[in-house]
């Protein structure tokens, strides 16, 4: 029997930007079962949400105190059960966002780990190391953090002395887990176990390809700039140890036969991301190169090649995904204005048409462009820690627009938003583009239909009819999908249209579009 993630189309929900019930500003959970409407209109298969467990919010949620329940702010654990309850009624399934990799330094562990003596079960936990050079007062390595700065902090001793350093590869309130230590791996279990046990249908695995580190935590080759030098190994990441994790992972998991995994995985050597997906570890992976590609036909062919290459590797399903809540909306990726939009609606035909599982981000139906917000607002972790060098990624965050003239767009009541939303989102709402036939809206509404009722997918199959510097051309699920990158109007033949991204000029494609035939 096929798996029902196995061509499913995700919904990814940023929970503090999909809709606010309580009025304080920041989306919940009460506010997505307002506007489960919505996904059921789009005609999605199962939701992912970003984190929901208590936190500090250090991270927006990826900083985790507490893995078995749901911060007040979300609603709490019984707004997650009305969710899944009224989710599952309308046949969505809803997976959630685990993060194995670190913890808030504010979860109890951490506390306790502060506490004790250097050397303790508790710092046991976590990766503390006396420091180096004189009296240990520099980083034990030189690694860096994935926000920017040293990925190294050090602590005070009980008795007031500068002390040991623990490891965090993100922000200083994420220290990492220490995960040759059985106790992280247990506490996993239970963490697996208790969401499994409450109805959730799976888990997006943030940093897949963390957690476990080279036992002698070898310095990284750095650039110049402080970064890893081209072409070196990560030794931060995607160690070999990691796998015997996805193995327990699954090894879990197998006891829920319908629940499914799917890793963040930023590895892109096709041979290291397969092994992440062997039958024995996880479901599916996130692969980003369509994330990182241009809007160059011959690129975006070589990332969907590279992609189906890597699944076919692990024997798995390859996923799609062209946004995400860490990196810029592809509407401003691929240049902005009306330009962008259409080459993301060309793009959305292209994600759509190809096998595997496909992952929506909250505001991509629309064709939300990124925000340029004013530095007095902006809260990701990585503007402070890159000495407000890098602006990071709230641009992408900004909370939907629903309905009416003017911010707070029916996001919220309350006028001042987490975030704030341009009043030039009017033109935006779900309200207005519900009405509008040729909205962006109704474009994903049809793509969607039409994949589920029109496509029929034959494993990871994609024959490829043309790909050349302007043009690709595919034929999968019995569809053929072409997309013009190029300059000048493509002629369309090889069948009768079922649709496009825009409209056609005597039978021909626009450039910055893309069209289904059958
Ligand atoms: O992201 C992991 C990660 O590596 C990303 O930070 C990525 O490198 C970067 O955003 C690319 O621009 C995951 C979550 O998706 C992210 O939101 C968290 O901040 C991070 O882990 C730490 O938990």
């Amino acid at each position: 029997m096929t798996p029902w993630w196995r061509d499913a189309v995700f919904y990814q929900v940023y929970p503090r930007s999909f809709a606010d019930s309580d009025g304080d500003g920041v989306g919940d959970l009460r506010g997505v079962v307002a506007r489960l409407d919505h996904l059921e209109r789009l005609g999605v298969d199962a939701i992912w949400l970003n984190p929901v467990m208590v936190s500090p919010m250090a991270d927006h949620g990826y900083d985790v105190a507490d893995p078995r329940d749901v911060d007040p702010l979300f609603g709490g654990l019984a707004a997650l059960d009305e969710l899944i309850a009224l989710a599952h009624a309308r046949r969505i399934r809803v997976t959630v966002d685990l993060v194995p990799n670190h913890t808030s330094s504010q979860h109890p562990w951490f506390r306790a780990a502060l506490a004790a003596a250097p050397g303790s079960p508790e710092r046991q936990r976590y990766l503390f190391r006396d420091g180096a050079g004189p009296a240990g007062s520099a980083p034990p390595n030189n690694w860096v953090s994935v926000f920017g700065g040293p990925a190294w902090s050090r602590v005070t001793e009980a008795d007031g002395s500068p002390g040991q350093w623990y490891l965090h590869l993100f922000d200083a309130e994420q220290p990492d887990l220490n995960w040759d230590n059985p106790e992280v791996f247990a506490d996993l279990e239970a963490t697996l176990r208790f969401w499994l046990n409450r109805g959730v249908d799976g888990f997006r695995i943030d940093v897949a390809h963390g957690m476990a580190k080279p036992p002698d935590l070898p310095d990284m080759e750095l650039d110049a700039r402080g970064l890893l030098a081209a072409g070196n190994d990560d030794p931060r990441f995607n160690h070999a140890g990691v796998h015997d994790i996805h193995r327990g992972i699954r090894a879990v998991l197998d006891d829920y036969p319908h629940a499914v995994t799917i890793g963040e995985i930023w590895v892109f050597d096709n041979a290291e991301f397969a092994k992440y997906l062997r039958a024995d570890e996880l479901h599916m992976g996130f692969n980003f190169r369509l994330v990182r590609a241009p809007f160059e036909a011959a690129r975006i062919h070589d990332a969907i090649a590279n992609s189906l290459a890597a699944a076919a590797l692990g024997g798995a399903s390859p996923t799609w995904t062209l946004s995400n809540h860490d990196v810029d909306r592809e509407v401003t990726r691929y240049g902005g204005g009306e330009r962008g939009l259409a080459r993301a609606r060309a793009m959305a035909m292209v994600m759509l048409a190809l096998p595997g599982a496909v992952f929506v981000y909250n505001g991509e139906e629309l064709g939300l462009p990124n925000v340029e917000l004013p530095d007095e607002v902006l809260q990701d972790p990585v503007w402070e820690r890159s000495g407000h060098t890098e602006r990071g990624r709230d641009g992408c965050r900004v909370p939907m627009p629903w309905e009416g003239s003017a911010p707070p767009f029916g996001f919220s009541t309350n006028p001042v938003t987490w975030l704030p939303i341009p009043p030039e989102w009017a033109r935006l709402t779900v309200e207005r583009q519900a009405a509008d036939d040729g909205s962006t809206l109704n474009f994903f509404r049809e793509l969607i239909r039409l994949r589920r009722n029109v496509f029929r997918f034959h494993g990871n199959h994609v024959e490829w009819v043309r790909h050349d510097e302007n043009v690709l051309a595919f034929r999968s699920g019995g569809v053929l999908c072409v997309l013009n990158a190029g300059d000048r109007a493509v002629p369309l033949d090889g069948g009768r249209l079922l649709a496009a991204s825009s409209a056609l000029t005597g039978g021909r494609l626009a450039p910055d579009s893309a069209a289904w035939l059958v």
